[in-house]
């Protein structure tokens, strides 16, 4: 995906260029900060969708804000800095407050956020937050959901630069935490500490391990772990029927990626879910401290293989197809990608698939095949990505107009190379 991504943003940059810079949502993955202490990155860095992928192209993580100053009166520093890091408080952000524990630099993109919306409402009558068998709370719905359809939009109540967790000691860190939690609204406070800590020790650190999605509010120094009390509950499943992305105000959304019935348990996944069983099994241990106990990992041997078979395929298949020299890339490979895929039930990571396929169609001119799957990824984004990312919108162009698209057949052989297919294979091989 690390190719995809930045191709991705590449073409953006290129069709429409600066006007993208400020839609692309922001990068994040589901992780915990405990794996940066261990070296076990969940996602690493550079996985991400950054708010600013363009480093070096151009842009800057601060103009992915809307400017919206008059929010910087209602955030208060606390006194109590430790080290660069300082609490910055907002107390009637969504009603709940939000604290943040970050450096000065940081604080100037997150004065930008919205405290209020009169937009969005939230359907949580949507589920239940009740006992699921053999696993603890979980949300369960309530009645059917169709696929496509938003569950909730979430909001942070705390927010943590993940220097933290290398510059302070533990005393020193467990103090701003304490600190940074109880400057909290009550609601805030409660909401924040009546989430689950699975991994022990001092409690409000415990609830941010336990609890974390990471953030990237931009480039050098950005990343933080925020907590969303009203979807912590959503317990991991490898093989989910919610995806979910954080948008720009920090909004963390969850929509249904197929058919739900009522009655049947919500979950996202954690973790990059083309990774091999083993692979993931490692990783949720050693992130979140539990083992996978979800359908996908407890396949008896030789499902489990034939499972971790199909996922090698697609890796090599998408290497393949993210080769734009390759001579072995064809549609009967292409439609060997989309089998894969179905027979792996990824439906909740289909956008990447998706494009792959639209590119490399078009890349060989085949329009009409082009078309549809970038239809199908501009769908699938949505879900995935949210309507704002940049994805959404490259692929909405070669969906709409094939036959104008830069990319089309500029694959050797065919035409002679530009100047342009020079940068992107550049773009590429970065
Ligand atoms: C594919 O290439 C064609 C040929 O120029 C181009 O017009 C079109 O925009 C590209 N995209 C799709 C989806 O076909
Ligand atoms: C990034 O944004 C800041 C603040 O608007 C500005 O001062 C700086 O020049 C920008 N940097 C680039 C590379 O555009
Ligand atoms: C962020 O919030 C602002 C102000 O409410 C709104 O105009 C904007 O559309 C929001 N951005 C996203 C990506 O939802």
């Amino acid at each position: 995906m690390r190719s995809l991504n930045r191709f991705i943003f590449f073409l953006s940059t290129l069709s429409v260029g600066h006007t993208l810079q400020t839609q692309s949502q922001l990068g994040f993955c589901a992780w915990n900060p405990r794996s940066s202490l261990l070296g076990h990155h969940a996602c690493s860095i550079t996985d991400e969708t950054h708010l600013s992928s363009g480093e070096g192209l151009e842009g800057n993580a601060s103009q992915g804000y809307p400017p919206n100053e008059v929010n910087e009166a209602v955030w208060s520093r606390r006194d109590d800095c430790i080290d660069k890091y300082c609490i910055w408080v907002n107390q009637g952000f969504f009603e709940r407050g939000i604290a943040v524990v970050t450096t000065a630099q940081n604080y100037q993109q997150i004065k930008h956020l919205p405290s209020s919306a009169t937009d969005t409402k939230d359907n949580n009558d949507r589920f239940s937050f009740v006992d699921v068998p053999g696993r603890g709370k979980g949300l369960v719905a309530n009645k059917a959901i169709r696929r496509g359809e938003p569950i909730v939009a979430a909001k942070p109540a705390l927010l943590v630069h993940r220097g933290l967790f290398e510059d302070l000691s533990p005393e020193d860190l467990y103090e701003l935490l304490d600190m940074a939690v109880d400057s909290l609204p009550k609601t805030g406070r409660e909401s924040y500490m009546a989430q689950a800590g699975e991994m022990g020790g001092h409690l409000a650190t415990n609830i941010l391990f336990t609890n974390s999605y990471q953030i990237n509010l931009g480039e050098p120094d950005g990343f933080h772990y925020g907590t969303y009390p009203d979807v912590s509950r959503l317990n991991h499943d490898c093989r989910p029927n919610l995806a979910f992305y954080i948008d720009q105000n920090l909004t963390h959304h969850t929509r249904a990626v197929r058919d739900i019935k009522p009655g049947e348990e919500l979950t996202v996944s954690y973790i990059d879910p083309l990774q091999v069983r083993i692979a993931r099994q490692e990783r949720l241990r050693n992130t979140l401290g539990f083992s996978c106990g979800c359908s996908q990992c407890s396949l008896p041997k030789s499902e489990a293989d034939a499972s971790d078979a199909r996922l090698l395929s697609i890796q090599e298949i998408e290497s393949e197809l993210s080769d734009f020299n390759s001579q072995a890339a064809s549609p009967a490979m292409i439609e060997r990608l989309m089998t894969l895929y179905e027979e792996e039930r990824l439906v909740f990571n289909m956008a990447g698939a998706y494009t792959f396929a639209a590119l490399n169609h078009n890349l060989s001119g085949r329009a009409e095949m082009a078309q549809k799957y970038a239809r199908m990824a501009v769908e699938a984004d949505i879900l995935e990505e949210g309507p704002h990312s940049s994805d959404v919108q490259s692929m909405q162009i070669l969906a709409s107009n094939p036959k104008g698209h830069w990319s089309f057949n500029l694959k050797p052989g065919r035409c002679t190379l530009s100047s342009l297919l020079s940068s992107f294979q550049l773009a590429l091989t970065h």
